[in-house]
């Protein structure tokens, strides 16, 4: 079993994550970790923090001469505005946060931000000060989940899966509809945005700079590509085993995203059954490996499953898409409730980002590296990548109508 936790607060010294079940001799490094850790530390929109951190997780444990031993891996990721920056009472971090109890009082943080989970948490921790729960529940937290897809990609490279993630909506401007082949990869790396259209990223800009202008913020809708996925990951004999929930769960957990979608997704419930369902293309039009094995079996003419059917994948591009809510903390608050007066008051604002959808691209990727990961593994074992690798050619090697399988010369 695949599994990972995360620990720290935002403004904490820093985030740990640990993440069991990566067979050994997985090539991976530092420097390998920290590409992804950067690309999620990108996007216009962001606020002041991003120029305060630069992420780099230092492995600690579970890798030796740059590949994986199969012990957990454990990485540690600095939280640099805590022992350089000051809150918003003036004080140090190193103060407001301290683990030790401190002299005289630290402002305490009352005036809930409806949308954060400032309200909920505190009624459900009995606290009567809100850091002690919008600390854990920062955004700040992706930095450990985006270095532990790392790892997942990582293993995940030696079977040809890649995983991408672009922007295709910010606060309702939307890039034009592509498919997930059009999708001109550099272009969307380039971008301010991660948006691959350049008109549209233009226009995502501006309406950053509008929202900025208005002292709100703006949310979005990102969507994740996996390519090179084999057929079958997933089960469909029980829930708990479908790849279709391990997605949903894992980009459901991510901080403000309030749906998710595969394929054609809610579109779908508008067409008749006929327009819905992929097509097998005849075996014919099928197209074999240098091996001789099929290279893609059981390929269709659309993908409007979004590379999923009955909770297992068709071999076609894994396509999701996650829709994003507008950041809870807003330059002009929202009137509020303070925590233990209950007088009317405006919610609390320090500092923030205006939006943050282009990193939750990258987050999501992450996510969907966990959730693959974990069901290749769940498919494939192997407690060294060799024998996970060579599980997968064996299984490869039988998939197709066995009348025309290399095995049966044909
Ligand atoms: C966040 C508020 C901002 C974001 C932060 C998440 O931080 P601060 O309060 O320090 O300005 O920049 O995101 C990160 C630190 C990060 O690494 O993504 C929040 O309230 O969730």
């Amino acid at each position: 079993m695949l599994r990972f936790l995360t620990a720290g607060e935002s403004h904490g010294a820093g985030l740990v994550a640990i993440l069991e079940g990566i067979p050994a001799g997985v090539r991976l490094s530092e420097a390998l970790i920290r590409q992804d850790l950067a690309r999620r530390q990108t996007g216009y929109g962001r606020g002041g923090r991003m120029k305060i951190e630069t992420d780099y997780a230092v492995l600690q444990s579970g890798v030796r001469h740059g590949e994986t031993l199969g012990s957990p891996i454990a990485v540690l990721i600095e939280n640099r505005d805590h022992s350089t920056g000051k809150g918003p009472d003036g004080k140090p971090w190193t103060h407001t946060m301290s683990k030790e109890a401190v002299d005289g009082e630290v402002t305490p943080i009352r005036r809930l931000r409806p949308g954060h989970a400032d309200t909920p948490g505190a009624a459900k921790y009995a606290t009567q000060d809100a850091r002690d729960i919008l600390e854990r529940s920062s955004a700040r937290e992706s930095a450990a989940r985006v270095a532990v897809g790392a790892v997942c990609r990582a293993f995940l490279a030696p079977f040809g899966v890649e995983i991408r993630s672009h922007v295709v909506n910010i606060g309702g401007v939307r890039a034009p509809a592509t498919a997930p082949e059009q999708v001109d990869w550099e272009r969307v790396e380039a971008s301010p945005v991660r948006c691959a259209d350049d008109a549209a990223s233009e226009a995502v800009v501006a309406a950053i700079d509008a929202a900025r202008a208005k002292g709100t913020s703006l949310g979005g809708v990102f969507e994740v590509v996996a390519t090179g996925l084999p057929i079958g990951i997933g089960d469909h004999i029980q829930w708990d085993r479908k790849l279709s929930t391990a997605l949903s769960a894992a980009i459901g957990s991510m901080n403000a995203v309030k749906g998710v979608e595969f394929g054609g997704g809610f579109a779908e419930a508008d067409l008749p059954g006929h327009e819905a369902q992929d097509v097998i293309k005849p075996v014919e039009e099928w197209e074999r490996g240098a091996d001789g094995a099929w290279a893609r079996p059981w390929p269709r003419r659309t993908n409007n499953a979004g590379g999923l059917e009955g909770g297992m994948t068709t071999g076609e591009p894994l396509v999701l898409r996650a829709a994003v809510k507008p950041i809870a903390t807003m330059i002009n608050p929202l009137p509020s409730v303070d925590l233990a007066t209950g007088e009317v008051s405006q919610a609390h604002y320090e500092r923030s980002d205006i939006t943050f959808v282009p990193a939750c691209g990258v987050i999501g990727e992450a996510m969907t590296a966990f959730a693959l990961a974990g069901a290749m593994l769940d498919k494939f074992g192997g407690d060294r990548i060799d024998e996970t690798l060579r599980n997968w050619r064996a299984y490869m090697a039988t998939v197709g109508p066995v009348a025309a399988s290399p095995a049966h010369g044909g």
